[in-house]
């Protein structure tokens, strides 16, 4: 019989410093004597990992013997960040850890500061599945999260001159989060053809037979959940060449070279995450990957489930899969398939289990976004898949035709094929057709959907198939990690950090609103975190900016619809006033330090446009001495999760200013109230949400509503109109090439000036400069900001990404946690 081994607990700081050298001695053959920060960081990341090891293996034990329905989130992104600060202060032990590097030698903060961010995502859905991820585990949830193991995550941003230069971002060096699975492989099919025949009973069989075969790998990654031992479980596909007979009788045939070729291109379909966001070019490759993913997925799945040797008919019992957008939509089209060409399921039997299997989370509505795939590469590709999805468009279309006789022409709106040169492939309506529920990410969102792109669903299925889940972030990553202190303060008066787990509790420090000595530790943790900010761009961008000015800041990917364009306008207008100004003037202002931050998709050439511009207004604003501290202007590059810790904590003003009805949702929104921020926003995504749970007072809203954006786009194009007059001045101060060569920025300015300023910067530039005046007045009056800022954080417990997904496991997944015995 085996002997029962434990693993060495430590809780102490000797033992921790046992745990991690035996790992730096041993697991990494150094010795103490050359031991450095990465050997140290090393150390400590192993220590901490056999003890999340333990417990994810107990985890998936406890699962198995449970035998309840599953959750398997499917998302393209996981925008994780680092790991280690998490599982110290989700498993604990964190100041063993802490005073056991110290007396090595180590401060510990600078030993988090080794590790790579895991970024394999693009923005805000990505790392919306990451601070799912953590929910899901502290809930006790038994759920995967399934995703791709990209090679090269988002690109490193630079900048060069001003320009924004893309750096490969190579992250596997050394990455002890993950355990490769050799063991646990799937055989993808692509290209060849289908043969179809009548069996000997007569019926019909499709067999996908040729093309070529690519081998996935599983790579799985603990996700500890906190305070409880629960640890889930990520699996990460990564794609390598089959290694069947094929390439070996090419390798025997002497074709030495086109065998590693063949190699080559199987692991290209993991090498890299696409850099878009928001847009959608239609790649080969890029499909490619979506079905690698899903199949390897898929195949899992259905595996564990036949190994409960229970009839098909109860899979939707024990399998809920959630699509993260559109990317994963084949997985609808793959388990048909396996039901009907592989399990033998008659049509209609096996399509009643993949509706009620599915659900699927809408998270935009521009246009450019929406997944469409050519017909003729889905041909080629996906020969068989393409067939299926013709039959869920005929049954579909074909019901729809029944039930609406007299709307002959909704027909081609609906249909999942448009009638285009050539055919295309609409994911999104089959990912609704294929799914039982259909949900946006905040209130209007939810709305406009309904409303607009799938107005037709609505009447065709009714409103009940459509819901609203407001998106949420884990207070986890984004308060007790990012912002100590202030969490600290918070659980010295709720007696605890329950907080951290129900977030509503929040609402208890609403009491201390007119405690002076609160009051004045809450302001010092803003000032200490703003101190930290300041350090760091002084350290990347060489610039000193004053940690008592108002620091107002905007960090997120650069799009037009998020208008960072309007923030730099209003910048440049601020600095004209001031240069205007009499030096009495310029007593009366509060100083400003204006920080953005952000990656342009490589080939958006107006982003980068925009990032240029910021960078050029920076270097004169900068060194201006009639400018002084009143204003500052900083780019802070290679904005990531990492980044974003530090700097979440540190703004009196974040600026989430979307044209009405383009945001989603928006989630850093979140981040920065829960850190005591205050806000300017346009009325949109989640934005109107923060307003109804914090109150009008406390947020400082502008700008058009989505209600009446349509109507002023058309009068842009056809009607008489002026751009604003200030905005102008904007523009004649750029020309003039007060911020260097006008011609660069001249594509910017014509947008609004001449192709009808879709983004509606010129209807919103009033409202958004007297807005900003408000928050100068405001911010004078420090007691009554700080108000603002305790009573936004108290009642900002909606927004845990734990209400989230009681929501989601209420409305669509049907599940229930399977706790721990403790
Ligand atoms: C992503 C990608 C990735 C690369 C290839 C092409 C492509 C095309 C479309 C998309 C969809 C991006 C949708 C998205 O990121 N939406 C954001 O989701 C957040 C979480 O729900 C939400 O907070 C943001 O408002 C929304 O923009």
């Amino acid at each position: 019989a085996w002997k029962k081994f434990t693993a060495q607990e430590f809780s102490t700081k000797e033992e921790f410093q046992a745990e991690a050298v035996r790992h730096i001695e041993t697991t990494l053959a150094r010795s103490l004597f050359n031991c450095d920060e990465l050997a140290a960081y090393s150390g400590t990341a192993l220590a901490f990992r056999d003890r999340l090891v333990i417990e994810w293996n107990k985890t998936q034990q406890r699962h198995t013997f449970a035998d309840q329905k599953r959750v398997y989130y499917l998302s393209l992104e996981f925008l994780m960040g680092r790991a280690l600060d998490n599982a110290m202060l989700n498993v604990g032990f964190k100041n063993a850890a802490k005073d056991g590097l110290s007396e090595l030698g180590f401060r510990i903060e600078d030993i988090i500061k080794q590790e790579r961010d895991a970024a394999l995502g693009n923005g805000g859905l990505g790392r919306l599945a990451a601070c799912f991820l953590d929910s899901l585990a502290s809930m006790d949830f038994p759920a995967w999260g399934y995703g791709l193991r990209y090679k090269y995550g988002i690109f490193k941003q630079e900048i060069v001159d001003g320009y924004q230069v893309e750096v490969p971002d190579y992250w596997l060096d050394f990455n002890p989060w993950e355990f490769p699975r050799h063991d646990i492989t799937v055989e993808i099919q692509f290209y060849g053809h289908v043969r179809k025949y009548q069996d000997e009973t007569g019926k019909n069989v499709a067999v996908w037979e040729g093309g070529e075969i690519v081998e996935a790998v599983a790579y799985d990654v603990p996700i500890p959940g906190f305070k409880t031992k629960t640890t889930n479980n990520l699996r990460l596909w990564s794609s390598k060449a089959a290694s069947g007979e094929f390439d070996f009788q090419k390798f025997n045939r002497g074709e030495y070279e086109s065998s590693v070729a063949d190699q080559q291109r199987a692991e290209t379909i993991s090498a890299v995450l696409y850099p878009n966001d928001n847009l959608e070019r239609g790649k080969e490759l890029r499909l490619k990957q979506q079905y690698f993913w899903v199949a390897a997925s898929l195949f899992d799945i259905v595996r564990r489930f036949k190994k409960t040797k229970r009839a098909w008919a109860a899979f939707p019992d024990q399998v809920a899969i959630q699509l993260n957008d559109t990317h994963p939509t084949l997985a609808v089209v793959e388990l048909q398939r396996i039901l009907i060409d592989q399990e033998g399921l008659e049509w209609d039997e096996a399509w009643q289990i993949v509706v009620k299997t599915f659900g699927y989370t809408n998270h935009t509505v521009l246009p450019e976004a929406l997944e469409k795939w050519p017909v003729p590469l889905f041909q080629n590709l996906l020969p068989r898949h393409l067939q299926i999805i013709y039959d869920i468009n005929l049954y579909f279309l074909q019901s729809v035709e029944r039930r609406f006789p007299k709307e002959r022409e909704m027909l081609s709106r609906v249909s999942i094929i448009e009638e285009s040169q050539p055919k295309m492939v609409r994911m999104a309506f089959l990912a609704i057709i294929g799914s039982h529920k259909v949900n946006g990410v905040a209130e209007l969102h939810s709305d406009l959907i309904k409303t607009t792109i799938f107005k037709d669903f609505v009447k065709i299925y009714g409103p009940d198939k459509f819901t609203n889940v407001t998106n949420g972030i884990t207070p986890r990553r984004w308060l007790h990690q990012a912002n100590p202190r202030l969490c600290e303060l918070i659980a010295s008066k709720l007696g605890g950090y329950d907080f951290l787990k129900d977030l509503t509790l929040l609402g208890e420090i609403e009491r201390y609103v007119d405690d002076k000595a609160f009051k004045k530790e809450w302001q010092e943790i803003k000032y200490a975190n703003k101190v930290r900010l300041a350090r760091v761009i002084k350290e990347t961008t060489g610039v000193s900016v004053n940690p008592a000015a108002l620091f107002d800041i905007q960090v997120k990917r650069i799009h037009e619809y998020k208008r960072q364009q309007l923030n730099i306008f209003g910048v440049i207008h601020r600095y004209l006033a001031i240069k205007s100004m009499t030096a009495e003037e310029r007593k009366k202002l509060a100083p400003r330090v204006s920080i953005f931050g952000g990656k342009a998709a490589p080939g958006y050439w107006m982003a980068k446009t925009v990032i240029h511009l910021i960078n050029n207004v920076g270097a004169v604003v900068n060194n201006d001495k009639d400018v002084g501290d009143l204003l500052k202007v900083i780019f802070l590059e290679d904005y990531n999760v990492s980044k974003a810790e530090i700097i979440c904590p540190a703004s009196d003003l974040s600026e989430h200013i979307s044209t009405a009805g383009t945001e989603a949702s928006g989630t850093s929104n979140m981040k920065f109230v829960l850190n005591g921020g205050l806000i300017i926003g346009t009325c949109d995504g989640a934005n109107i949400e923060i307003t109804r749970e914090i109150g009008e007072s406390n947020i400082f809203l502008f700008g058009n509503l989505a209600e009446d954006v349509e109507e002023l786009r058309h009068h842009h194009l056809y009607g008489k109109y002026e751009l604003d007059p200030d905005l102008l001045k904007v523009f004649e101060a750029i020309k003039s090439g007060t911020f260097g060569d006008a011609n660069a920025f001249s594509g910017l300015v014509n947008a609004i000036v001449d192709h009808g300023d879709y983004y509606l910067v010129s209807d919103d530039f009033h409202s958004y400069i007297q807005t900003h005046d408000l928050v100068d007045e405001a911010y004078k009056n420090q007691d009554e900001w700080l108000t603002k800022s305790i009573q936004s954080v108290a009642r900002m417990g909606f927004f845990t990404s734990d209400r989230c997904i009681q929501e989601y496991a209420d409305l669509i997944w049907n599940v229930e946690p399977v706790p721990p015995k403790e």
